[in-house]
């Protein structure tokens, strides 16, 4: 055994106890082992290059999903350091791949991605992955280190010279951890890095996934600015571009984005350091409270306000925005460390949001006028809602004491065992009331196609008795009074046809839930069933099939003479095989609805139900697959 080995294996052991740590608990430091926990090793790695960016060391980060699922960063960054440490006795890049507290140490950029839940650094990456190899080219050479599960496999090598700087990683997670998925999703990686682009203007991201070819360049000279206009694409502004500014107060660096549109509702994006914030924090109380402050101001000195205030939610309806700030060491707070809890931020974004806008609002005085307009109408709205609501409380008809006459409800009273099927058609409804669990399941059935709420004025809601019938079944109201406390079933279930009709009904019924009871979707009580589509049978034996692979297995395992029966409608299920195929919760498949990205999902929904025929086309034809098996 020669001298390296020796040393190699003392260092091995060393590097296995180091990232010990998070081979036990990888949920603390990457989230989660499923496949958003697989996306997040990606991010981490990413975001290493973004920080080169931010930092102005960096233009390019370039992603490729290689042939064997493995995935490779390159970036032209500083790259990590690579030589001896002398204080350590050890490689500086094995050190920041092998130990997880090496890489801040090293790297002292002012506005970093890590900061939050995650940005743990690549040596997190380097123990979750079943290899990696890092490169690292800097002062004139080429440095290349292999590892198995963060264990090295020698020393660190200078494998050539080489005339740039950056960074290349390639890992294969490890699938003793990833138990559920090690595949990577374009689109998941593909929104991600989309996103990141618009906040960093100055990077270029291309990715591209060599098990398909399919490749794209992420690169937004326009920045958050056409962030929002990428997210508008579908509605339609009452000013024709987004306005847009930014500001410095004492090192926090504020960019923002906004464009009212002519719809109700308000789509918020904030970030920081291009962490993505969906509990807001003190950014958005400052960005809110100028907002407001501001609108008002010049709604009262414009004379077009004259005693009336408008609230924050009026001067929000239809607004669409992005708030991003870079900042060092942001604090996080939360459990999932969504929130801003930086009390200096609050201050930078109100001051940036007041002095920018008002000038703004001096210098464009017919888009003021406009925004100020579509504030009173809002507040008119409000206050015309809250009557209507008056009386139909008045009425009763919002009480569970009128359940809706076509509800066939459960027996058992416990919500969190209870179940609510919302059917498509009459007589699938039928058959679903009589096959059913009558103990814990309860059975909807609507009449045709339901309202679509994303034309309609949030106040008139209620005066459609489809809707009515849906929130009083449900029971946890509607809009902003929606307590999800106070529903009724844990699990609300939409069943419908696998024809474009069901799909239809089915996407109106989750753009009332998103848009009127989001926190039904937040909290995981809304799911799609997914009824068969094929019957294969032979004399006694039957198989239901989900898919056309599905359904050729099964005629090949029956053998010949098997006929195979293809499901139009749920209406051609008797009630036995309605519960056997698709209510039995001993057998059925369902799918949860889950939401990845609101503001993608406010895009996706602003295309399916806007007026807008030719994105919606575009989208349908790019998407085919999902609008079917909508899965926000
Ligand atoms: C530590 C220190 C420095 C850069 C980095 C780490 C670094 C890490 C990664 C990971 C992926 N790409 C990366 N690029 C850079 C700064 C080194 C210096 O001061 O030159």
């Amino acid at each position: 055994m020669d001298g390296t080995q020796e040393v190699y294996d003392a260092n091995s052991i060393e590097a296995l106890k180091g990232l010990e740590a998070v081979r036990k608990r990888p949920g603390m430091y990457i989230g989660s082992t499923d496949s958003r926990g697989l996306h997040h090793l990606v991010y981490e790695v990413v975001d290493n290059g973004i920080d080169e960016a931010m930092a102005g060391y960096a233009t390019e980060v370039r992603v490729t999903i290689n042939e064997d699922g493995s995935i490779t960063v390159i970036d032209d960054g500083r790259g990590i350091p690579a030589g001896m440490n002398q204080k350590e006795g050890k490689d500086a890049l094995e050190m920041c791949l092998t130990d997880l507290h090496a890489g801040g140490k090293f790297n002292q950029n002012a506005y970093k991605v890590s900061g939050g839940l995650h940005g743990v650094g690549v040596s997190v990456v380097n123990g979750l992955s079943k290899w990696l190899v890092a490169e690292s080219e800097r002062d004139g050479k080429k440095f290349r280190q292999s590892y198995h599960i963060g264990v090295p496999d020698g020393p660190v090598e200078v494998v050539g010279p080489s005339d740039r700087t950056g960074t290349t990683i390639t890992f294969f997670p490890d699938g003793d951890i990833f138990q559920e998925t090690t595949s990577f999703d374009y689109e998941t990686l593909e929104n991600r890095f989309r996103n990141q682009a618009f906040l960093n203007k100055e990077a270029t991201i291309r990715f591209e996934d060599r098990r398909t070819g399919k490749s794209e360049t992420f690169h937004y000279e326009g920045g958050v600015s056409e962030f929002v206009a990428y997210l508008n694409a579908a509605k339609k502004g009452i000013h024709e571009k987004p306005i847009a500014f930014s500001g410095e107060r004492n090192g926090i660096l504020v960019d923002i984005a906004l464009q009212y549109t002519d719809d109700y509702n308000e789509e918020i994006g904030s970030f920081v350091n291009t962490i993505s914030t969906p509990e807001g924090g003190t950014h958005m109380t400052g960005f809110k409270t100028a907002l407001t402050k501001t609108i008002n101001d010049y709604g009262r000195e414009g004379g077009i306000l004259k005693d009336a205030a408008l609230d924050g939610s009026d001067v929000r309806e239809g607004l669409t925005a992005i708030v991003s700030l870079k900042m060092p060491d942001p604090q996080f707070e939360g459990q999932t460390k969504a929130k801003l809890g930086s009390s200096a931020a609050q201050g930078a974004v109100s001051s940036v949001v007041n002095e920018k806008l008002a000038e703004y609002f001096l210098e464009n005085p017919a888009v003021a006028a406009a925004i100020v307009r579509k504030g009173v109408l809002a507040m008119e709205g409000r206050e015309a809602a809250k009557k209507a609501k008056e009386a139909t409380r008045r009425k009763g008809a919002l009480d569970s004491m009128s359940l809706p006459g076509k509800l066939a409800d459960c027996s058992e009273r416990d919500p969190s065992k209870c179940e609510l099927y919302i059917v498509e058609g009459e007589s699938a409804g039928g058959s679903a009331k009589q096959g059913r669990d009558r103990e814990f399941q309860a059975i909807l059935p609507l009449r045709g196609k339901i309202l679509n709420v994303e034309k309609a004025r949030p106040g008139k809601l209620l005066d459609h008795e489809e809707i009515r019938n849906l929130t009083v079944a449900i029971g946890g109201s509607i809009g902003k009074d929606f307590d999800v406390s106070k529903i009724r079933y844990h699990r609300v279930v939409i069943m419908t046809d696998a024809d474009v009709d069901g799909a239809h009904i089915g996407t109106l019924l989750l753009t009332l839930f998103y848009r009127q009871m989001r926190p039904l979707i937040e909290s995981g009580h809304v799911f799609m069933a997914m009824p068969p589509l094929y019957r294969v049978a032979k004399g006694k034996k039957e198989i239901y099939a989900y898919a056309e692979d599905e359904m050729a297995r099964a005629v090949a395992e029956l053998g010949d003479g098997a006929s195979v029966s293809r499901y139009k409608g749920l209406g051609e299920m008797n009630p036995q095989q309605l519960w056997d195929t698709t209510m039995d919760p001993e057998k059925r498949m369902m799918k949860q609805v889950r939401i990845e990205d609101a503001m993608l999902a406010d895009k996706l929904f602003s295309i399916l139900m806007g007026d807008d025929v030719e994105p919606r086309r575009a989208f349908i034809i790019e998407h085919a697959h999902e609008v079917i098996n909508l899965d926000v």
